[in-house]
């Protein structure tokens, strides 16, 4: 082998080790979505169970997609309660034995009692996290929103499916914005997903 391939073929080999150790527990994001689409041109827009919104179908009940507030991404963000609790999901593709990092923006819809609102989050059915948010203090351009995340660990499914819902129990319900998802392999996942939701 020419002297010039061989180290031609050490740099690559070493560019590929840098590559591989760089940043071993650094998560690949996977998905995006902060309820801007469709982009409204009122103040809100209610949904009810069966119908579907920029990718989310209205499982339960009835949400409010709405510009009524400061958002903590972009300027639609979701009222889990519509006229009262409603639930929205959405499949998203997974790998095998892959852990996902889910984070997503809360508050709470401050034009109304009561004034904890509450909500959950479910990954194929099964509860991964709950979540409550006091509006004492807050109004449309002081949210006060605050970052959630949770993990969980695709076993053996190719999909999972991604559910928020609202559980304030009245028209004025938990708002969720800025939700992300990433990836990072079972073997080389940040040390605070040790604790992770397995599903599947
Ligand atoms: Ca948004
Ligand atoms: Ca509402």
């Amino acid at each position: 082998m020419p002297k010039f391939r061989r180290t031609t073929l050490l740099l690559a080999l070493s560019t590929a080790l840098v590559a591989l150790t760089a940043s071993p527990a650094s998560a690949a994001p996977v998905f995006a979505n902060g309820f801007e689409d469709p982009a409204l041109g009122v103040e809100f827009h209610d949904y009810v169970a069966g119908q579907q919104f920029g990718g989310w179908t209205v499982t339960s009940g009835s949400v409010d997609l709405t510009t009524d507030w400061q958002d903590a991404e972009g300027r639609q963000s979701l009222d889990l309660n519509g006229s009262n609790d409603g639930s929205v999901a959405r499949t998203l593709p997974a790998t095998l034995l892959t852990t996902y990092k889910v984070t997503f923006a809360v508050a709470g819809n401050p034009e109304g009692g009561p004034v904890v609102k509450s909500g959950n989050v479910k990954v194929n059915g099964q509860q991964v996290d709950t979540f409550t948010f006091s509006v004492a203090g807050k109004n449309n351009w002081n949210m006060g929103w605050v970052y959630r995340s949770f993990y969980f660990t695709n076993l053996l499914s190719n999909s999972s499916v991604l559910e928020f819902a609202g559980t304030t129990g009245s028209a004025w319900g938990a708002v969720i914005d800025d939700v992300k998802v990433e990836s990072c392999l079972l073997i080389i996942c940040p040390a605070s997903a040790s604790t992770v939701n397995r599903i599947g």
